[in-house]
């Protein structure tokens, strides 16, 4: 009986070494969808994964077709990272015909580097049918210290985890995002709204260079913080700092800046991101609808994540924050006064609370079904 079962163990063993070895090359000859294969996660731990591979091998994507837009529509700017939960951001935002989305700045010290951060936004914008939309890149080094993304999510997102978009030929803006960012601004017929989903390094850049930018701002809305809940940093960093965001955190001297800035600030903290983690359930209901290319790409961004779904880690961060500019009735706010903590130290890059701080609105919660339902409707052109 012992026997048996140590046969049957290790018969078990040997079939799935072999599916582990062989796996990538049966999917490479079209007979298998799925394989095991050993892959590192997002905390770097390494495990055995059942998952589509290859996504290089899926049908390519057709450039889609933009809604008209409203008359009324919101005059906005993305400044963003270009991690995948940007991306989810700024197709939802393409998506929408009340938003007119009239410049993306990719900031230099997020996620994504420059040169293919800017090659995937401006493919987006060929992806949602929206081609001619400028796109540039700032800095690549924060305006002080040296607290940056970890070198293997930079590779990931640079090459967007291995998936392809159709590609737009236009060229980036020959200025940089600075520059672009402030003559969009200027350009515009009525104050925009400026949506920062990474690092503020850009959008610090740009208050400083003219003090007049704010003038011309309605609103910026930041994806940043974590006030009366954890930070994220210390998920993936072992520096004991329990407070610190990774947006704010990456550059904390330029999120001081934009804080004291005195422009109008949404901040859309971890307090209100934690409501609308990526579910295997929205995953799901993806795959069952989706109509549009945009669809077609966010359920091939959230395939490559499974793993990170099923593990319940991976949240819509930046899809939440352009989702609560396009309806604020997402959320719930509280006007709190905030500093950003720019020295170092275990709390560097924390959001705090301030009898000396920045009175701004701040997101403590939000709706994760009604989200659920706009972001679908939205990436399915409804
Ligand atoms: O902290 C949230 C910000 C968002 O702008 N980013 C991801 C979103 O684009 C950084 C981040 C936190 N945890 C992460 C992050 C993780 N586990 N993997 C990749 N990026
Ligand atoms: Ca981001």
């Amino acid at each position: 009986m012992k026997r048996k079962l140590l046969i049957a163990a290790l018969c078990g063993l040997a079939v799935l070494i072999l599916l582990v070895v062989s796996g990538p090359l049966l999917v490479r000859l079209g007979l298998l969808k799925m394989v095991f294969y050993i892959q590192k996660d997002e905390a770097g731990h390494v495990r055995l994964v059942y998952a589509p591979v290859s996504p290089a091998s899926l049908p390519a994507l057709k450039p889609g077709v933009a809604p008209p837009l409203a008359a009324d529509a919101l005059p906005v700017i993305i400044d963003t990272d270009m991690a995948p939960d940007d991306w989810m951001a700024i197709l939802y935002l393409l998506q929408r015909p009340d938003v007119d989305v009239r410049a993306i700045t990719v900031v230099g010290t997020g996620e994504a580097h420059c040169g293919p951060g800017v090659r995937n936004a401006l493919d987006l914008g060929m992806l949602a049918g929206r081609p001619e939309i400028p796109v540039a890149c700032g800095r690549e080094m924060p305006l002080a210290g040296d607290h940056a993304f970890p070198a293997a999510w930079r590779e990931r997102v640079d090459n967007l985890l291995g998936l392809a978009l159709p590609r737009n030929p236009n060229p980036p803006a020959a200025e940089s995002a600075v520059e672009l960012l402030a003559r969009s601004v200027r350009e515009s017929p009525r104050r925009v709204h400026l949506i920062a989903l990474g690092p503020l390094t850009n959008v610090a850049e740009a208050l400083e260079a003219d003090p007049t930018f704010a003038n011309n701002v309605h609103m910026i809305t930041i994806m940043g913080g974590a006030v009366n809940v954890p930070g994220n940093v210390h998920l993936a960093l072992d520096n004991g700092n329990e407070w610190a965001e990774w947006n704010i955190y990456a550059d904390p001297h330029a999120a001081a800046l934009v804080f004291a800035s005195g422009a109008p600030i949404t901040l859309v903290p971890l307090d209100a991101t934690q409501y609308a983690p990526a579910t295997v359930d929205f995953y799901r209901r993806l795959g069952q609808d989706r109509t549009t290319p945009a669809a077609e790409f966010i359920h091939r961004v959230l395939t490559q994540k499974e793993n990170d779904l099923r593990a319940g880690w991976y949240y819509f961060w930046d899809a939440l924050a352009a989702a609560i500019v396009t309806d604020e009735s997402l959320a719930t706010f509280q006007e709190m006064s905030l500093v950003a903590i720019d020295h170092e130290g275990p709390q560097s890059g924390r959001t705090a609370v301030s009898g000396n701080g920045q009175s701004m609105r701040v997101a403590t919660f939000a709706d994760q079904a009604r989200f659920e339902v706009l972001f679908l409707d939205a990436l399915n052109g409804r």
